[in-house]
Formats: structure tokens, sequence, C-alpha cells
């Protein structure tokens, strides 16, 4: 049967250019009419083959996201796709699409999440795309949509009625048959392929392994279910804020020391567990804890190469490893140790996808909260969450005795991220030509204990395609060694965030207990007088300290 199919005229927004990852606006720019319909037009435009292709679509349960998705299904319908795999109740975290998009071999996925931005009628929502790989559209296809979005001038779309999402099973709509699977089943199995289950069981049963695990309200409640309490034995308790709420239940799913309060709270009583995990929005960030102890993303990341023999997904041995350009050095030594190559990209998990795909690189990570393999093309947050259970199962070892370990053995690198949200854009930008122009003039420079050694603007050649992407943040090396990163967000939905990076190698093993923001305070002077954000912008400190 013939579908009614309406071809809808509609004008261009000129604000449809997709960020670090995808495109992340407040809801009530999407709320505006055909806003999200452009958008999802311009890709699909863009897609030379879709007709009889499968497409994989989920969320992360955000507000808005049931009507989004049922918009998207009828254009996906009208634009003659062959199947949709669409998580029950609309629900996928990103990781599981990614998994999802590889196993059944689709051409790619939608995501409707803004990831770790508030949702509810004030917040923020996103629309992420994951290509044929399950890894975020490259540059250069989201540049493509972006031009296409100038210029559309009609969207494809079915009148046909809303799809029960709810509803597990098969159902044919015209030429596209759309599935309903459920959201955890595919992505728990890989799971148990990698780390050693029947260990951890164990340890769980025995009592000598324990973990709070905070969903925040968003998609990784159902995963940590079924993978921490049902296959694991841990107990309901272990799970924090478990249930999926379009408002995140007016919390803000960023995992960090500012945003996971309760947790961070929880950890640091006497009969804390051994640990503390917490998940975003989309469930591809993570952040790890110890009793009274935080892990840096950064460190998490060389830990978790420096043992990944441990683990049995792992035990085959690493090709290389990666990190983005503003996360912490630490993953240098490792891989220096290991003999293992490690790659410097610039932030987006994007610029991971080719090295991963081309076998040169086991292990990645960056400073925001991102850890992942190649198991999938996204960063994931239970998978980092059940490498640490899995280590600390293997080890007998508590998560700081682990990390402290971990410093002697390399020597610790002293990090932390200062953000300044919500800035005026020309006075960001204008920050930035001017710390551009003074380049030059920064070598040699001395403050106290510190010379720059070199300042420069980093820029990055994909070694696989060859692609060349430029201005992805400004460094300041020094000496002895330390570097400050001054970059501008890609994910930000008010006005300009201004991130900077501050990084301090630490050799010796009786100064590895200095409070972070002492050790790193000559720096974060230095980075004032250097650029003077805080006179310009009027503000005494940064919004977030991570
Ligand atoms: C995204 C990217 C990450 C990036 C992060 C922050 O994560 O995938 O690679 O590090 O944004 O980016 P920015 O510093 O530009 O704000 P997510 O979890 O937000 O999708």
């Amino acid at each position: 049967m013939e579908l009614p199919v309406e071809i809808c005229p509609t004008r261009p927004f000129s604000d449809q250019r997709p960020g670090t990852s995808g495109l992340r606006k407040k809801v009530k720019v999407f709320q505006q009419p055909n806003y999200l319909e452009n958008f999802i037009q311009s890709l699909f435009d863009l897609l030379p083959e879709k007709e009889g292709k499968t497409l994989v679509l989920g969320g992360d349960g955000r507000y808005g996201n049931p009507e989004a998705l049922q918009t998207i299904v009828k254009m996906a319908v009208a634009n003659r796709f062959g199947k949709l795999i669409v998580g029950q109740h609309g629900w996928l975290s990103t990781p599981a699409a990614s998994h999802l998009i590889r196993k059944r071999r689709a051409a790619g996925g939608i995501l409707l999440t803004a990831s770790h931005n508030p949702g509810g009628p004030e917040g923020d929502f996103g629309v992420k795309f994951n290509v044929e790989n399950g890894g975020p559209a490259p540059p250069k296809l989201t540049e493509a949509v972006y031009r296409r979005s100038l210029e559309i001038d009609r969207y494809r779309i079915a009148r046909i009625g809303d799809i029960d999402l709810d509803r597990r099973g098969s159902l044919q709509v015209g030429g596209t048959e759309i599935e309903i699977v459920d959201p955890v089943d595919d992505y728990a199995a890989l799971m148990t392929t990698l780390f050693d289950f029947d260990l951890m069981r164990d340890r769980f049963r025995k009592g000598e392994l324990s973990i709070l695990f905070d969903a925040m309200h968003a998609i990784t409640g159902p995963y940590a279910h079924r993978i921490l309490v049902d296959m694991l034995g841990a107990p309901e308790e272990s799970l924090l804020h478990p249930e999926p709420l379009p408002d995140f239940g007016g919390l803000h799913p960023d995992p960090n020391l500012t945003y996971a309060r309760e947790l961070v709270e929880r950890m640091a009583q006497d009969d804390a567990p051994l640990l503390g995990a917490a998940s975003d929005g989309d469930g591809d960030r993570n952040m790890i804890l110890g009793r009274r102890f935080f892990v840096t993303p950064s460190d998490s990341l060389a830990v978790i190469a420096a043992n990944a023999s441990k683990i049995p997904g792992y035990r085959r041995g690493l090709s290389g490893v990666a990190r983005s350009m503003p996360t912490s050095r630490a993953l240098d030594g490792v891989a220096a140790a290991i003999g293992v190559p490690c790659y410097e990209t610039p932030t987006g998990w994007k610029f991971f996808v080719n090295l991963l795909e081309a076998g040169r690189v086991t292990i990645c990570g960056e400073e925001s909260f991102g850890t992942g393999s190649d198991h999938v093309r996204e960063k994931d947050g239970l998978w980092a969450v059940l490498f640490w259970l899995n280590l600390l199962a293997a080890t007998g070892k508590g998560v700081s005795e682990m990390v402290r370990d971990h410093w002697r053995r390399f020597g610790r690198h002293y990090y932390s991220r200062h953000d300044y949200e919500a800035l005026d854009s020309s006075l960001a930008n204008r920050l930035f030509e001017d710390l551009r122009a003074m380049l030059p003039q920064l070598e040699g420079k001395r403050f106290d204990a510190f010379e720059i050694e070199r300042a420069d603007e980093f820029g990055y050649t994909d070694p696989i395609d060859g692609s060349r992407v430029e201005r992805q943040g400004i460094r300041i090396f020094l000496r002895p060694e330390g570097r400050i990163v001054f970059r501008i967000s890609g994910t930000g939905t008010e006005g300009a965030t201004i991130r900077i990076y501050f990084e301090r190698f630490e050799p010796d093993p009786s100064r590895h207990d200095l409070p972070v923001q002492e050790a790193l305070a000559p720096l974060i002077e230095i980075a004032e007088a250097v650029s003077e954000l805080r006179r310009r912008s009027h503000r005494e400190g940064p919004t977030v300290v991570t």
C-alpha cells in the first residue's frame, strides 16, 4: 500500500551547525516549527543510499524525545528507509546505539540527546548522528549537513499515526519495517565478552565487592540495573537515581564532583562502597570514585591502559592508545612503558573513530569523563565502570590504592579544568584572537618557578584519511613540566564557554598528596596573567571546576 507522503515546504534556519557532538540547542529552539524536521531532512538528503537501508533510533529519555522520535520515524518512512530499529520506550544509550549500528549493519543511527546538559522544558535538546561504523559523524559530513540546512526548502513526512514505542516486536509501515528492541539486551551481552562476570559475581556474593552507581535519572538506569543487579548480583541499593526521567529529576546529568553531589557525599562516608561511579544523560561518560577519593578522568584512562592485561577482553594486548589533546599526558607515560603508540587528537570522540577502525588504537579517552575501547565507536560509561569493578575484583585492591600505585610508578599528573560558562561570545572570540596574536612572544617568559617553553595552537592531521582541522586549542607548555590549554567548548548552548585545562607533572611520590588546586595554583595565575580572562569577563572565578 502506498503511504500518504507529504512534501512540506520549509525555510532554512541559519544556526544548525553541529558542534563537538551533534546539534545541541535549548529545547525552545528545537520547538520552533520545522526546526527538527529541517535538520533531519538535511541529514537524510546527505545520505546517498537510504532506500532499503537500516537506521537505528533512540535517545536518553529526555523531555521532547517521544514527540521527536515519532516525527523522525515518520520522516524516515517517507524517505524510504528499509528498516528502523528503535529502542523500546525510545531509549538507547549512546554506546548501546553504537553497538547496535555495528551489529545490525545499519547505515547509521540518530540519537536524541544533549548528553550531560540538563533536560526539561527549560533545558537542552540535541540530535547526534552516528555513521555506519557506529561512530559519531565525521566533520566532513556534519559540515555538509550544515550547508544543506542553509538551503533546504522542503521535507518529506509520512502522514501516519504514532507508533507504539513501548511494545517490542516488528511492524510493517509501507515499505519500512519498524522493529522495537530491548535497549539493553545486546549491550549487556557485549559486556560479558569483555569482562570476567563470574569473578565479579563471586566477589559480590562474598561481600568483597561493592558499588554505588548514580544513573542521575538518565539512560544508564535500566542498563545498570540489568548488569549490576540482575547479572552481577549487586544489591538494589547499589543504584542511585535509577529511573530515567524526562527532566532527570531536576538534576544536571553531568557526572562530576559538582553535579553528582549525593554520590560524592555518600562516598565520603566511612562505610562507603569500594567503588563509586556515575554516568551522564546518554550513558557515554563516567566518573570514578573510591572512598573519599576522586579519580580524574585522565588518571582513570592511564590506569585502565596500564592494567588492561588483567581484563579478559584485553589480555591480547593493546595495539595503541589515544587521548584528546587537553587530556593529561599520564597516558603517554603508560604507552611508552608498554611500548605502544599514543595518539593525540582534537576534542571530540569522532576523532578517535578512524584510529579505532584502522586497528591502531585499542583504548582511548578524554579529560571530559569519556573512556572507551574498540568494542564500540563511542565512549562508554558503563564499560569504564565495569573495567574498574573487574580491576578491583582481580587485584583485591581499593580505588585509591590502585591510583597511588600508579602514581608511584609513573609519576602524578596533577590536573584540573576550569570552565567559564555562558560568557558573551564576542568577548570570548576577542580573547582568543588576542591569545593567538600573543603566541609568538610567549616563549621564554618567566613566572616565578615556571618558564614558558613554547606556545602554539593545536591543529590535527588525521593519520588515516589525511583530513586536517585547525584551531583546536591554544597550548602553553611550561618548564618544569606543565601545560595550560585554552579552548572554546563546542557543546555549550548559551553564549560561549571557555575551558582552561591545567596540568603539572610531579615525579616525587612524597609530593603526591597536595590538594589539586593548590598544586596547580601557580599555573592558574599564569593563565590569568596571560589571558586576563577573569578581569575581562568580570568573573571572580570559574563556573565549574573539575
Ligand atoms: C562531547 C564529545 C567529547 C568532548 C565533549 C566536550 O561529549 O564527544 O569528545 O570531549 O563533548 O566537548 P567540549 O569541550 O567541546 O564542550 P558528549 O558526552 O557531550 O557528547
